[in-house]
């Protein structure tokens, strides 16, 4: 074992791009490749590794690999509603293992902003005669009270992080996007102990402007702490957040009713979430990734059949 390292690898991700052209048989595909920069940490009982994957078309994407011994206790003959028998008289109580992610943007500079965009429907009438056209709405965030925000995967909610004064050659703002799993956030009552004390888990986005200081999303002592520290403490302030130094804290997380599948070692379970250019290149930015050169990538019968 290497203690304090972290991994560094290439590996192949599968198509990045393809097209069979029908009408003239020319066919181009490329393969992308991607770094992946990871470290495993072991916390109790639980082990997880952290993956960040940066791929040839820009996109950013973290994964959280859950795996170890999930927390054991006795379980009653009878049944019992918050847990799972695993094996024969034991259980392994549900739990979340949710987790906050501090992203300090800087989308071509420092002073960012964030719209939410999502899918909506338009009433079928003059606007939409036929009823099939739906859009897209735009909704800037601009102070702290504004951008506490739930994923809505039904609506395709996502979050725009732009830049005001630097646009792509359409003439609009450049800018990445935040995908969010939209899984479940705290599954705990509003009064209880851990929602005062993990106030940062009841949603999945918060934005923030940029303190130094503000590092940790429940505070910097959580264990016995009264609550409130952290992101609710912070954003009592109501700070603007459009168009300056900001930062997002993207909750996601596992909510993890144990399998019997998961004893006596868990096999991985993943989480996480994706950043992806979103109008800050001027095309596909991947388009000068070289064929790929394998013999075994080639069909058979070289290019021949291609021609008509
Ligand atoms: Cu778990």
């Amino acid at each position: 074992m290497i203690p304090q390292a972290i991994c560094i690898h290439e590996e192949d991700a599968g198509i990045l791009w393809k097209h069979f052209d029908n009408w003239n048989g020319s066919s181009d595909s490329r393969r992308n490749r991607r770094l992946v920069v990871s470290f495993f940490v072991t916390v109790g009982n639980y082990d997880y590794g952290f993956y960040w994957y940066f791929g040839l078309d820009g996109s950013i994407e973290f994964e959280v690999k859950a795996t170890g011994v999930v927390f054991t206790s006795a379980y009653p003959r009878d049944g019992y509603e918050f847990a799972t028998e695993i094996a024969p008289g034991l259980g392994a109580p549900h739990h979340q293992h949710l987790f906050s992610a501090r992203l300090d943007m800087a989308v071509d500079g420092v002073d960012n902003y964030v719209d939410e965009l999502e899918a909506a429907l338009v009433p079928r009438g003059e606007r939409n005669p036929t009823g099939t056209g739906f859009t897209q709405t735009v909704t800037r965030l601009r102070r702290e009270s504004d951008a506490q925000r739930l994923a809505d995967n039904l609506r395709n909610r996502l979050w725009f992080i732009g830049n005001p004064s630097s646009q792509n050659r359409l003439g609009r703002d450049v800018g990445w996007v935040l995908l969010p799993e939209g899984k479940p956030v705290l599954l705990a009552d509003a009064e209880s102990d851990i929602h005062k004390r993990a106030t940062f888990a009841t949603k999945h986005l918060w934005v923030t402007a940029y303190d130094r200081d503000e590092l940790y999303p429940a505070g910097d002592l959580v264990n016995l702490h009264a609550g409130g520290a952290g992101l609710p403490s912070w954003t009592k302030a109501d700070r603007p957040v459009d168009g300056a130094d900001i930062v997002l804290w993207h909750t996601f997380g596992l909510t993890h009713f144990p399998r019997v599948e998961d004893w006596p070692v868990m096999p991985v379970d993943t989480c996480g979430f994706v950043l992806r250019p979103h109008g800050f290149f001027g095309r596909n930015p991947a388009l000068d990734i070289p064929e790929s050169t394998s013999e075994h990538c080639h069909p058979a019968h070289g290019g021949a059949h291609h021609e008509h």
